[in-house]
């Protein structure tokens, strides 16, 4: 059993060391924090997207270059991508061209569980990852925070009730997103959000994602404490989402 560690841990280490030659590695990650807080720009974290498990194919005819650097223009706080392949039809070569094309915070979206995925996500130029609550133990969060710090990335750790707030919250978390979309049925509710609020402790960011789709709600959240709002949909469901989010900020 030892020598099979062994092996692991030489072919782990190998593969490691490729992730940490990529260009992308060594470079200053930009704050998921300042870039909520600046006063010029929307607080919203502005989702690339062509499919979800909910509802199939929403737009497969964009390139994600014009997109995220439409969001960004249009004043997102951040930009989220998605790499999961099956269900949301991402790639993570999505990261490495939003990366190349834009300076703000990128958020690389998708179901991670284990060191490898973490390292990757500095590696293909992500600043923020996304740690879900409801997939993850108390350890598993506690140790892929920790090693997601450890190479300066930005935490957000997602949500969808106070059970999983509570067992979950640590210290290197920098964000904490409350999810409006129930992952068991897929219904949506925003209350989600308005009920989990002030339970959230003030030095975390407070992020409000999915099912957001008017300012009316957004102006509500902000008022509730929350300083970041997670949009995919109702812009992508648009055959130009970097023009429907400017039309929706105006
Ligand atoms: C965006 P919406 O309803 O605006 O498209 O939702 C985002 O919150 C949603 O895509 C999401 C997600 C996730 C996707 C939230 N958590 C976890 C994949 C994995």
């Amino acid at each position: 059993a030892n020598k099979q560690k062994e092996v692991e841990y030489a072919k782990a280490n190998v593969s490691y060391t490729k992730l940490e030659e990529s260009e992308f590695f060594p470079r200053d990650v930009y704050s998921f924090k300042d870039f909520l807080l600046d006063e010029n720009r929307t607080g919203i974290i502005a989702e690339f997207k062509r499919r979800s498990p909910s509802k199939g194919i929403i737009n497969d005819k964009v390139k994600v270059t014009d997109v995220t650097t439409a969001y960004a223009e249009a004043g997102a706080s951040a930009l989220s991508v998605l790499t999961d392949k099956q269900f949301f039809m991402g790639r993570r070569s999505d990261v490495v061209a939003a990366r190349r094309v834009n300076n703000i915070p990128v958020l690389r979206k998708d179901f991670m569980i284990d060191e490898y995925q973490v390292i990757e996500a500095k590696a293909i130029g992500a600043d923020i990852i996304l740690l879900i609550a409801a997939i993850l133990s108390p350890a598993e969060i506690r140790s892929l925070a920790a090693l997601a710090k450890s190479i300066d990335l930005n935490v957000l750790l997602e949500v969808h009730n106070l059970e999983e707030l509570e067992r979950s919250i640590d210290p290197n978390l920098d964000a904490i997103g409350v999810n409006n979309r129930n992952l068991a049925d897929f219904t949506t509710s925003v209350d989600t959000s308005f009920k989990l609020a002030d339970h959230i402790p003030n030095e975390f960011m407070k992020i409000s994602e999915s099912a957001i789709s008017n300012t009316v709600v957004i102006k509500e959240l902000k008022q509730a404490g929350f300083n970041g709002f997670l949009i995919g949909e109702n812009f992508m469901k648009e055959e130009n989402p970097g023009r429907a989010m400017k039309e929706f900020v105006k």
